[in-house]
């Protein structure tokens, strides 16, 4: 879809061009040169550029030969549109991220939204990659013995990639900066919405302070790691969570897919519980040794960075 409407795009702007230095149908070169040079980063532009679309629609209403009839047809491409694949975490961890990884790689203009839920849902509950360690799932009755995987640092290792993670429960104003930070960026975004559901055993009534909590022990850990910064010099990556003040065992007590290993398995459930509790506690304080990172031409990491590729 996205190198379609590239394409079409790319088409229009030919056909405006051809149009215009044929000056048939009359166009002012106001309009043409707005039309071919707007920013349309964000609402204002996207606002300005439909306005001079509908104008250039009108201009070519009476006309009847082909590239003007073709313009018309393509003109709503001369305004940029997104693009949003969304999906589960089964598929974005798991059955799918072959073809997600190729998105990301591809740097194209992309939005990506993955409704985190630790599960695949719709089929019942199955362990997927994103299962927490500890969480008993269908295929891991004795609660997972492997660590969720980070996909996060994965997309981040392309450093075009938009990456962020979100828990609308926990920071709804950081949810909103990210989805208007991820639809700016001209290149791959990824967002991880953490989504609680009725696979994790937790009230649904309660889904918003659930992510709230799960925010809190460190389980879900937002931050926002934008490109955009990384181009002007600064570090990339921004930490939104404040550190852990929960205990990890207070959150899991909360969810029947944790609290469960307790009656169970209770010598493996406070096993996981000792390890999940130290890989959150490490987790942060990796995010934010990243977070607070040297970005210095100078000194910081784009330093090393170019002297590595000198040598
Ligand atoms: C390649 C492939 N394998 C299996 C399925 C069957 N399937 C349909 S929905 C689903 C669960 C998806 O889980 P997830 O991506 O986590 O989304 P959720 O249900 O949690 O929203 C599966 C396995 C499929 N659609 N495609």
């Amino acid at each position: 879809m996205r190198i379609a409407i590239d394409k079409q795009t790319e088409y229009a702007r030919e056909l405006l061009k051809e149009l215009y230095a044929k000056q048939e149908p009359a166009l002012d070169s106001e309009l043409v040169n707005g039309i071919l040079e707007a920013d349309q980063s964000d609402e204002t532009g996207i606002f300005e550029q439909r306005q001079r679309i509908a104008k250039l629609k009108k201009l070519l209403n009476n006309r009847t030969d082909a590239k003007s009839l073709n313009l018309s047809q393509l003109a709503d491409n001369l305004c940029r549109k997104s693009v949003w694949l969304i999906g589960g975490d089964g598929w974005a961890y798991d059955i799918g991220y072959g073809g997600l990884d190729h998105v990301l790689a591809s740097g194209k203009d992309v939005n990506i939204l993955v409704l985190d839920t630790e599960v695949y849902s719709k089929t019942g509950g199955q362990t997927s990659k994103a299962t927490p360690r500890g969480a008993i799932a269908k295929f891991s009755a004795g609660g997972k013995a492997t660590a969720k995987k980070d996909l996060a640092l994965l997309a981040m290792s392309y450093e075009n990639v938009y990456v962020a993670n979100i828990a609308l429960g926990a920071k709804d104003v950081q949810t909103l900066r990210t989805f208007v930070e991820a639809e700016a960026h001209h290149g791959p975004s990824l967002i991880i919405a953490y989504a609680p559901c009725i696979s994790q055993g937790v009230d649904m009534k309660n889904s918003l302070t659930q992510q709230k909590l799960a925010v809190d022990s460190g389980h879900c850990l937002l931050f926002r790691f934008d490109p955009k910064r990384l181009q002007q010099g600064e570090n990339p990556m921004h930490l939104d969570s404040k550190e852990p003040s929960v205990p990890y065992k207070d959150y899991m007590q909360t969810e029947t897919r944790f609290s469960m290993l307790w009656q169970s398995h209770p010598e493996s459930a406070e096993k996981l519980l000792q390890q999940a509790q130290h890989e959150v506690t490490q987790r942060y304080h990796f995010f934010k040794q990243l977070s607070e990172m040297d970005w210095d031409e100078g000194t910081g990491v784009a330093a090393i960075k170019k002297k590595i590729n000198e040598h």
